[in-house]
């Protein structure tokens, strides 16, 4: 009889994963560990910390139930080594198994150490392939292949062929694939957004509460109060919320911002489907329901399957297709720091105060909050891309490096020179307050183009645009700011270039604000 030790990892929080399908509870043993290393190679936010530790705990809780022997090692555990392959190692000397089965994990760096775990634990060491997602490497990396552009939205259509959903025969339901043009709608005065899901912590989530305060309190962010769901059930619970309350409203207010409302009409279950708690395919189908029933309308039910079935999908095939390398590009050649108020929310820029602040709150924000508040700012200013994917990396309870990588260092920081966007999505003050009412509370006047009280992301935007002229003036989507650039005569151009030299050496407190980056 083979024993088999099947290590779960914990963003594969799933029953169905495959390193557990064909799991004997009375033959094979579980291992699932609590490490610094993982907590720390950026440091998390307390929340996603806790919101991990706890669904780990509770999933294995599950798995006891169930029959079967769950090897749980807690952070504090006397001998804990406080890294995946040592922990491994100790498991395999505990309970001397035959082979050892995984899932491929979601990150490059787990993967890389992967390969070398067979020999350190002397046992073969097999890994599968994580098939909760949609879309395999494999067949990414076919539909990649010859093609010059790999656009979101024919591997979307595709995606949509092939699983069927919103389809009519061969056609898109609707006639359209995509209804993105109908979900930009600003909210009306007097319109709020029904209250956000929250599940009160049991005695598990306290413990790890007490736990993570103890050793993580001095990361970014807060802990409490905490009302994540870390089970599969308060997750369905949760995005049945979202279908009942909030999937109707969704599309239309998908990309606006609203001060003190931080999750508006989104899901917020992208924690979640990232950790395994719920399954991608459902959700899509649940969605789909709705609309079928007559219960949400085509646009909001096909802009949130696009959001799983399309962007999800379409990150994470890049993100495999183009690593190691991709990580290390740097298009723009931007290397500033990141400015010390993303690790606070303490500037006198409303927009980004917002974003910041519910981020330190929440461990979330939503698309348009991060592409284009927090992530613009970053981009307009010239961070380096490494610097800003950190603490993405860091800040939100969804992130894990497949899904944050392309979306920060391709979507957000252009660092990849195209392979995901088409050009930079940097936007001036006018955008903000066009999808929001930030710029009503802020202290700097966004009509305003040039001098002390103009919005610093005026100046930013035309001085990002004069900076990166070599490098962006010939991309055809650039035409239009690169037409006006054009018409601006040599003193607005001095002008600008001074307002943000003035404002760059004001937030770094020296002109070039390079020093650690
Ligand atoms: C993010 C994270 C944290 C904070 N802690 C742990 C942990 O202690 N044990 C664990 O198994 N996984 C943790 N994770 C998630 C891993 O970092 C994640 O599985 C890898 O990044 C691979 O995707
Ligand atoms: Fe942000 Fe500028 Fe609006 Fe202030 S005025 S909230 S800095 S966009």
């Amino acid at each position: 009889m083979t024993r088999t030790l099947r290590f779960i990892l914990g963003d594969q929080l799933s029953r169905s994963i495959a390193s557990l399908r064909d799991a004997e509870p009375d033959r094979d043993d579980i291992l699932m560990v609590e490490v610094g290393a993982e907590a720390t190679y950026v440091p998390h936010h307390p929340k996603k910390i806790a919101f991990l530790f706890s669904a780990m705990r509770h999933f294995a809780a599950e798995l006891s139930q169930q029959g079967f022997s769950v090897d749980y090692v807690r952070l504090d555990d006397a001998g804990n080594s406080q890294d995946f392959r040592s922990e491994l190692v100790r498991a395999c000397e505990r309970h001397k198994p035959d082979r050892v089965v995984v899932t491929e994990p979601g990150e490059w760096r787990v993967w890389e150490d992967m390969q070398g775990w067979a020999e350190a634990c002397g046992v073969p060491v097999e890994i599968r392939e994580d098939d909760r997602f949609l879309c395999s490497r494999a067949h990414f990396a076919r539909w990649a292949e010859g093609r010059k552009q790999l656009r979101m939205e024919f591997f979307y259509r595709d995606m949509r062929r092939r699983t069927g959903l919103l389809m009519d025969g061969d056609k898109p339901v609707g006639g359209q694939w995509n209804y993105d043009q109908e979900n930009r709608k600003s909210i009306p005065k007097g319109t709020a957004a029904p209250p956000a899901f929250a599940v009160q912590p049991d005695q598990t989530t306290q413990d790890v509460l007490a736990l993570v305060g103890g050793r993580f309190g001095d990361h970014f962010g807060d802990l409490e109060p905490f009302d994540f769901a870390v089970t599969a059930a308060d997750a369905e619970a949760a995005f049945e919320d979202f279908l009942a309350h909030r999937l109707a409203s969704f599309g239309d207010y998908q990309d606006a911002m609203k001060q003190d409302s931080p999750t508006l009409w989104h899901a917020v279950i992208s924690p979640y489907l990232n950790a395994g708690l719920l399954d991608p395919l459902t959700c899509c189908k649940r969605a789909e329901t709705e609309y079928l029933a007559g219960r949400a309308p085509l646009n909001a039910v096909e802009g949130f399957i696009r959001q799983i079935l399309g962007w999800r999908e379409y990150v994470r095939g890049i993100y495999w297709l183009k690593m190691p390398d991709y990580a290390e590009t740097n298009f723009l050649d931007a290397d500033r720091k990141l400015p010390t108020f993303y690790w606070s929310g303490d500037t006198d820029m409303n927009c980004l105060a917002q974003a910041i602040g519910q981020t330190k709150r929440l461990a979330y924000a939503h698309h348009i909050q991060r592409l284009m508040v927090t992530g613009n700012f970053a981009l307009l200013l010239g961070v380096a891309p490494k610097e800003v994917c950190e603490w993405y990396l860091a800040v939100y309870a969804d992130a894990f490096e497949w899904v944050e990588l392309p979306n920060t260092h391709g979507m957000v920081m252009h660092a990849d020179g195209g392979v995901l966007g088409s050009k930079p999505y940097a936007a001036s003050g006018k955008y903000i307050n066009r999808m929001g009412d930030y710029c009503e509370h802020c202290r700097y006047d966004v009509k305003q183009g040039e001098g002390s009280k103009a919005c610093p992301l005026n100046y930013l935007y035309w001085n990002f645009m004069m900076e990166n002229e070599d490098r962006l003036a010939d991309n055809p989507r650039m035409a239009m700011p690169y037409r006006t650039l054009r018409r601006f005569a040599p003193e607005k151009r001095a002008r600008i270039a001074e307002d943000a030299r003035r404002f760059i050496e004001r937030i770094y407190g020296d002109p070039a604000g390079t020093e650690a980056a």
